[in-house]
């Protein structure tokens, strides 16, 4: 039987044989994924703990927070604060970014992320996620500032999500491909599953909310008809439709098997860029599935290369099968 490797191992070979990751960025990751093991023990008891329903409060961007959405931004804090290697933290679940407390030292990261992806399906049961972001804090900053954090996502040093579905499965890159690895509850540990993440350039599946079509621009328009027009339109061919509402789920779903995944701007709230968060949501996703050969655009630029302007900025997102992104960000014409 071939040997399992751990994502402990796959780290230190990364950072050993590779040279792709210095040790603190081994550390770091290795606690966001011990984190992530504990959020995932949470979603799992369910409503035999204390996972479920609304917490009363809302988060900067106006949204109801859920129990979850606190309990996994708490359990990530508390992991990251302490081991060394952070400068501050932020997130979609805090107004302002989080510095590590003095009592601490200080490192020369910065991690970002989504705690709990996929909210409105925590007490449906429905696939939810992680998703999170390092960067380094520029050269020469003395203390962190929040404009530390106001880097293009081809910046990112590494990114991943952990999907909390049927398995609990973490997806990381660090520059080097895509690797996929399955918590193996018996063992209490990630178990190396899939290396070198591939995602086919063309297909046929689509995933976005078609309820919102009425507020749409009309590029997205034109590309989905197209698509609902199947054999007998231009495309030549049928396609399928998922939405789990999940980003996480819905791009696990792309990175396993192809397909395109958008959330573009809509009329609903025109002044907002789009629903997603561009710098621990948008972006790492991006970087996966451009690591994995797909690619990821707001309709009219690589979201990689987008200057942020605020930490909670948002972004139209269309992501996926390359030659499908590639033709709807076509259809949005120039910059
Ligand atoms: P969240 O981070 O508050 O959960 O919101 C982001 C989620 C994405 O996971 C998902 O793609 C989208 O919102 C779903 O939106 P909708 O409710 O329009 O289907
Ligand atoms: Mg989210």
């Amino acid at each position: 039987m071939a040997k399992k490797i751990s994502l402990t191992r796959y780290l230190v070979e990364q950072q050993r044989i590779a040279g792709h990751i210095p040790p603190e960025l081994r550390l770091l990751l290795e606690v966001v994924a011990r984190a992530c093991k504990s959020i995932s023990h949470a979603v799992n008891k369910g409503a035999l703990g204390e996972a479920m329903g609304s917490a009363g409060s809302e988060n900067v961007q106006g949204e109801i927070q859920k129990k979850l959405d606190i309990i996994a931004n708490e359990v990530l804090i508390e992991a990251n604060e302490w081991g060394g290697h952070l400068a501050a933290m932020a997130s979609e679940e805090m107004d302002s970014i989080h510095l590590v407390p003095n009592r601490y030292p200080q490192g020369e990261y910065l991690l970002l992320f989504d705690p709990l992806d996929g909210s409105s399906n925590i007490d449906v049961n429905v696939s939810i996620g992680t998703i999170f972001s390092v960067l380094k804090k520029p050269d020469g900053a003395e203390g962190v500032e929040e404009k530390d954090f106001l880097q293009p996502g081809s910046k990112q040093v590494a990114a991943g999500y952990c999907v909390y579905g049927p398995q609990a499965t973490l997806v990381l890159t660090v520059g080097d491909g895509v690797a996929m690895f399955t918590l193996d509850r018996e063992q209490g540990s990630f178990v190396l599953t899939e290396e070198n993440l591939q995602i086919p350039e063309d297909t046929q599946e689509f995933a976005i909310n078609m309820s919102n079509m009425r507020h749409w621009d009309t590029p997205v328009k034109r590309y989905i008809d197209e698509c609902l027009q199947g054999k007998d339109g231009p495309r030549g061919k049928d396609f399928n439709m998922r939405w789990v509402a999940s980003m996480v789920a819905d791009v696990h779903r792309i990175l396993t098997r192809g397909g395109v995944f958008l959330y573009p701007w809509d009329k609903r709230e025109p002044e907002k860029a789009g629903k997603l968060r561009l710098m621990y949501e948008a972006n790492p996703m991006s970087w996966l599935i451009e690591q994995a050969g797909g690619a990821a655009t707001n309709g009219r630029q690589r979201i990689l290369d987008i200057q942020p302007g605020k930490l909670h900025e948002r972004v139209s997102v269309i992501l996926g099968s390359k030659n499908e992104v590639e033709r709807a960000t076509s259809y949005h014409g120039k910059p």
